[in-house]
């Protein structure tokens, strides 16, 4: 018996080198480099001012009044989960194309090519494999989250959560809500069908809408209670909310319908239950038991 120590051959190739940097080795050198910490810098900051942003925009977007209602709620929270977690990938994507932008890599003069190679990125495993994780945990959430606000939402606005199961148990008020150029019209068929172009709500109580249109397609829209829904010639569309605020809020047409359609907004006021019967009293309607 002789043991094998012959060198290996030509067919069975060179033996595989053992001095090869780790992925992690490969990442803490990449790191080491001077346009590396700024990038991270850049991703830092765009990040946090993305995150800045969406408050300043809900703060203004808030300045009327709302949220108004759970939906109205619910439908800010989204904005805030979808901008945040978007938020790292956004600041490091616009981090490397800002920094592309500006010359960072470092200004070559004339038509030379840079004397340094870019960094072997493209061969790091945690980097690639971390790429694809991140990116596909992401787009996997963002259409998990949608789906289940988007049922939340509805729930609330279609009134397939029950009125005692809503954010309180008032008996619900049905109302029909109908567009013409250029003025919403609102009847109460549970009141003695009290009409009226200002809308009028109890708070707390579920209010769910028959809407429709007498003339060209129009778009019911209570702005702060995060709700619209298309009026439509001879048909009837369903929609709903339940006011969690006393006070004013906007109702708009939020569909291009002709010379005033810009002018074709009201107002819903939002009063307490004892508010509410003397005003359907006061326009001869029957008052809620
Ligand atoms: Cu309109």
């Amino acid at each position: 018996m002789t043991i094998d120590q012959r060198p290996p051959t030509a067919e069975e190739g060179p033996e595989e080198p053992t001095n090869r940097p780790t992925p992690m080795h490969l990442f803490r050198n990449w790191l080491k480099r001077r346009y590396a910490k700024r990038l991270i810098w850049l991703t830092l900051i765009i990040s946090a001012g993305w995150i800045a942003a969406t408050f300043l925009a809900v703060y203004f977007m808030n300045m009327s009044g709302g949220p108004a209602s759970a939906i109205m709620s619910e439908i800010e929270l989204t904005m805030y989960v979808l901008a945040w977690v978007c938020a790292p990938l956004m600041g490091v994507t616009l981090a490397i194309a800002l920094y592309s932008m500006i010359g960072g890599w470092g200004r070559v003069k004339g038509d030379k090519q840079p004397d340094q190679d870019g960094p072997g990125i493209r061969n790091n495993s945690i980097a690639t494999i971390g790429w694809a994780v991140w990116v596909s945990a992401l787009a996997a959430f963002l259409v998990v989250w949608g789906l289940v606000e988007l049922a939340n939402i509805q729930a609330f606005a279609n009134g397939s959560v029950a009125a005692n199961q809503q954010p309180n148990s008032q008996q619900s008020i049905t109302v029909n809500v109908t567009g013409q150029q250029w003025v919403w019209t609102f009847a109460y068929p549970d009141q003695n069908k009290v009409t009226t172009d200002v809308l009028v709500v109890p708070i707390n109580t579920p209010i769910y809408f028959n809407v429709t249109s007498k003339d060209v397609v129009h778009s019911f829209w209570v702005v702060e209670m995060g709700v619209k829904i298309d009026a439509n010639p001879g048909a009837i569309t369903n929609t709903g909310f339940t006011a969690t605020k006393l006070g004013t809020f906007n109702i708009r047409c939020a569909e291009l319908c002709g010379l005033h359609h810009a002018y074709m907004e009201t107002q819903v006021k939002v009063v307490t239950q004892d508010e509410y019967n003397s005003w359907v009293r006061e326009n001869g309607g029957v008052r809620l038991s």
